[in-house]
């Protein structure tokens, strides 16, 4: 099937996390869920390291340009989020960034197109960043409600283009049933270990 592409794609994940980025969330205005659009010079792109200068510069200025937060996933044509499974603490951002083709991340809320059921915590919003394809663009999402997310591309959910994030200790209804789109990492794993590439998880369930 689809997911068998298995080279080497930029790590953005790693990369950014590494960068001790913070300060983001009061970019965000501490409300859960809130998405925010950017359109980086697509000439960033090329390098596989995200791009500091992008985040160290706005810290105060009060610019309507995001930063990145403390997160990245990246988001792939051959349809997948990588990592597949990661793990943030309340009040944490992440930065859904195109990598390639056209795609979203949208949680498992039944007010999202296509969700059908919910797989977020009770008390979490219905976040969404909409489908974009502007490659090097990111979308952030500030994660407040704690528990297990779960969480697809409205186009490519049929074809199991599936993520989880859990916030700070797994709960909520995605602990109930697996994902129906595609198996998912264990959240407790997801805690352990922080992140899981998706390559990883790929070649274990072969
Ligand atoms: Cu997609």
């Amino acid at each position: 099937m689809r997911l068998t592409r298995r080279d080497a794609l930029a790590r953005v994940a790693a990369t950014t996390a590494v960068g001790g980025i913070t300060g983001v969330a009061g970019c965000t205005g501490g409300t859960g869920g809130t998405t925010e659009e950017t359109t980086e010079a697509t000439t960033a792109t090329t390098t596989a390291a995200a791009t500091p200068t992008a985040t160290a510069a706005e810290t105060g200025t009060g610019t309507s340009t995001p930063t990145r937060g403390e997160y990245t996933v990246g988001m792939y044509t051959d349809l997948y989020f990588d990592p597949v499974g990661l793990h943030v603490e309340p009040g944490e951002t992440v930065s859904f960034e195109l990598v390639s083709g056209a795609h979203s991340a949208t949680a498992y809320h039944p007010d999202n197109e296509n969700a059908f059921e919910r797989r977020i915590p009770e008390g979490a919003p219905a976040w969404d960043t909409g489908v974009f394809g502007e490659v090097g663009a990111f979308r952030n999402v500030t994660f407040e409600t704690e528990g297990t997310h779960d969480y697809y591309c409205i186009p490519h959910k049929m074809v199991g283009m599936v993520g989880r994030i859990v916030v700070g200790s797994p709960g909520g209804p995605a602990e109930e049933s697996e994902n129906p789109d595609f198996p998912l990492p264990d959240s407790t794993r997801i805690t352990e270990e922080g992140s899981i590439a998706f390559d990883d998880w790929q070649s274990e369930q072969q």
